[in-house]
């Protein structure tokens, strides 16, 4: 699970930051308050470790990004805390991500079952999602409590979680409707502040910011603001990658012509085609039909939608650039620039 170097981190940081999950979980364990139930402690070993380490690990990685280039002269204490920060993030997405899949009816995960195909474990696994949820403000108490920021870590948390729940409800709504006249730009970039940019790009890098002791100040109000606008360039990808990633680069079988989501790939399609090719689009957009799904493939491919993506990579990778040079913060640009570098151009 070694990965390189990434965003402006030695592969040395990484390795260290790998090296500190196995602490954390062995911790977390040995520290449990409930011995009484050995038996739930060993499936919360389980979970965390099926759910937690296996990922691309970037959410994690980018709060030690931030607090390196944020802080002139780290120190050791601060900077396990800030690691233990980034699993923190890591567990609350293996958490978003076991109950995605239920809803989404996802059948791979980061190249292996999703966790509620384990043993058949179906609707069990709902359960599993809230234990790593709730394993995230155990490991917050057990580190922080002390600590004058804990109550601002813990707010940040839940308010992270709530955005991201109420995105997911949108997203899937907007799914289970079907009324495919609503899915406009506008219904996207909604579902996608919600459910993707809060936790994946603003939560790591607030985080960083709060050890450090940078709270409500105008950097992270305009910070917020970019952290949204690549938020909604890791999503756009994300799609990109559901429909025309490799497997065996995402480990995920995508889901989302079947489940009817409001894509990228769907409304830049839907804007393109013409009348015969919207019927097409219209009839087989959001059926489990293997023929069906095809045919929309088939589409996309006649409206060169793969095209257009390259294009939209381009000029929002170009655009973002351009707003990070505008940010009167020579830190927080390097933070931003590194993290558009950590995403750039990914097939997983
Ligand atoms: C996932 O969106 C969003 C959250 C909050 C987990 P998605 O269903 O497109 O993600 P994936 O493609 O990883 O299943
Ligand atoms: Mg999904
Ligand atoms: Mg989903
Ligand atoms: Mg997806």
């Amino acid at each position: 699970m070694v990965q390189s170097s990434l965003g402006g981190l030695t592969s040395n940081e990484v390795q260290e930051f790998e090296a500190e999950y196995h602490h954390l979980v062995e911790d977390f364990i040995a520290g449990s308050e409930m011995r009484d139930i050995p038996l739930t402690l060993k499936w919360i070993e389980k979970v965390l470790n099926y759910n937690v380490p296996h990922g691309k690990k970037v959410r994690g990685l980018m709060v030690p990004m931030t607090y390196k280039c944020l802080v002139k002269d780290p120190n050791e204490t601060e900077i396990k805390l800030v690691y233990v920060l980034g699993w923190c993030v890591e567990i609350l997405q293996a958490s978003s991500l076991v109950c995605d899949d239920i809803m989404d009816g996802s059948i791979t995960r980061r190249g292996r079952p999703c966790w509620y195909k384990v043993d058949n474990l179906g609707a069990i696994a709902f359960n599993d999602s809230l234990l790593l949820e709730h394993i995230v403000y155990r490991i917050l108490a057990k580190y922080f409590k002390e600590e004058n920021y804990y109550s601002q870590l813990v707010d940040l948390f839940l308010d992270v979680t709530y955005k991201a729940t109420c995105g997911q409800s949108l997203d899937t709504l907007t799914g289970h409707h079907r009324n495919l006249d609503e899915y406009t730009m506008e219904r996207y970039k909604a579902i996608v502040k919600y459910k993707t940019s809060y936790y994946t790009i603003f939560l790591p890098i607030a985080l960083a910011m709060t050890v450090i002791g940078i709270k409500g100040s105008q950097l992270m109000e305009k910070g917020e603001k970019i952290a949204m606008e690549i938020g909604q360039y890791f999503q756009v990808q994300d799609d990109y990658l559901d429909c025309f990633g490799d497997v065996k680069s995402t480990g995920k079988i995508g889901t989302d012509i079947e489940d009817c989501k409001c894509t990228w790939l769907f409304i830049t399609a839907k804007d393109k085609c013409n009348a015969v090719q919207l019927t097409v689009l219209r009839e087989n957009y959001g059926f489990d039909d293997t023929a069906k799904v095809a045919n929309v493939k088939n589409l996309y491919n006649e409206l060169d939608i793969q095209g257009a993506y390259k294009q939209y990579e381009e000029e929002s990778y170009s655009s973002i650039s351009d707003k990070i040079k505008k940010l009167e913060s020579s830190q927080l640009e390097m933070v931003f620039c590194n993290l558009l570098d950590m995403i750039y151009k990914r097939n997983k």
